[in-house]
């Protein structure tokens, strides 16, 4: 049975151009989903949203086109706390993806026993209200403690309006924690503004707090490449990205976000995307830095 998309859902884009910037060797995108097949994998009856299909050979393959060695692969939403369609294109990439999964109060130990066999190295706790139903703060810290003892870290997604309600809880995580989206601020408002120090100074205080660097697509409001030529893409989120770069320049990481859920004016090119990263990240020992060196430090630490 093929589900019907949420109405006005942009499939991601086949045929991404290749990037002009050259990964260095080794790099890893640290922000990926994979969604369904959804006749193999169904997504699940609590979801937000329906994607469309985009599968652990479609990941591989826009991986191998981009340059990348490796990928994390992010439970998306779309299939609650059913990580299976996430562990299987883990447990099919002959150790070159790791997971991130989502799991509920009740999860057991051999079941996080066997994630971590597949590959999964963390859990995500979102609070982004149009994408999940709330979950109680006492429960997820249940579940970090679990997970703390396996090495594992808590991937954090949040819109910046809710930081200064979820400061204590953020910061009391007794593992690393990895922000996505640089905690989503408005980059209309200046880069040194309130909001975005709060979101500085909450990664200054405790050293155990990373971020991705990711979605230039998803926070712009100037907007996606100039039809001829992509020197003024997401410009308005440059200066957010370099910030966290250059201050923290091994707590960053980078993910292409692929298949962009929930993207309603504009798919990205995720070979231009790529091109975005020499901007953010303008020297070479700072990109080998948020490609290579950080991804691997959490993700494959045994290979160090
Ligand atoms: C992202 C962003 C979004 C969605 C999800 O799991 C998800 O459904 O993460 C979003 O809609 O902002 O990181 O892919």
């Amino acid at each position: 049975m093929t589900l019907e998309k949420t109405a006005g859902w942009l499939d991601w884009y086949a045929g991404p151009a290749k990037p002009r910037f050259q990964l260095p060797t080794g790099s890893v995108d640290a922000h990926c989903h994979v969604f369904g097949p959804s006749a193999e994998f169904p997504f699940a009856p609590e979801r937000k949203y329906t994607p469309c299909d985009a599968s652990k050979q479609q990941l591989v393959a826009l991986r191998d086109h981009l340059g990348f060695s490796r990928n994390v692969i992010v439970q998306a939403t779309c299939h609650g706390a059913d990580n299976r369609a996430m562990v299987d294109a883990c447990l099919h990439s002959g150790g070159m993806a790791r997971g991130v999964a989502t799991v509920r109060r009740g999860v057991t130990d051999a079941q996080l026993q066997d994630m971590h066999r597949a590959g999964v190295r963390g859990v995500r706790f979102n609070f982004v209200k149009r994408l999940v139903d709330f979950t109680p703060k006492n429960e997820l810290m249940d579940i970090a403690a679990r997970i703390a003892p396996l090495g594992w870290h808590v991937v954090v997604y949040f819109e910046a309006a809710d930081l200064p309600e979820l400061w204590d809880f953020f910061t009391g995580l007794p593992t690393t924690v990895v922000v996505d989206h640089m905690g989503r601020p408005d980059v209309s408002k200046p880069v040194d503004g309130e909001e975005f120090e709060r979101f500085i100074r909450l990664m200054r205080e405790p050293p155990n707090i990373w971020s991705k660097v990711s979605c230039p697509e998803r926070l712009s409001v100037s907007g996606p490449p100039a039809l001829n030529g992509e020197s003024a893409a997401y410009r308005d989120v440059v200066l957010f990205a370099r910030r966290l770069v250059e201050t923290f320049p091994d707590r960053v990481l980078w993910g292409t976000d692929w298949p962009h859920p929930n993207l309603k004016d504009h798919m990205p090119d995720d070979g231009l995307l790529v091109d975005f990263i020499s901007q953010i990240a303008t020297a070479p020992e700072r990109q080998r830095q948020l490609l290579v060196d950080n991804p691997m430090r959490l993700y494959w630490p045994e290979e160090g």
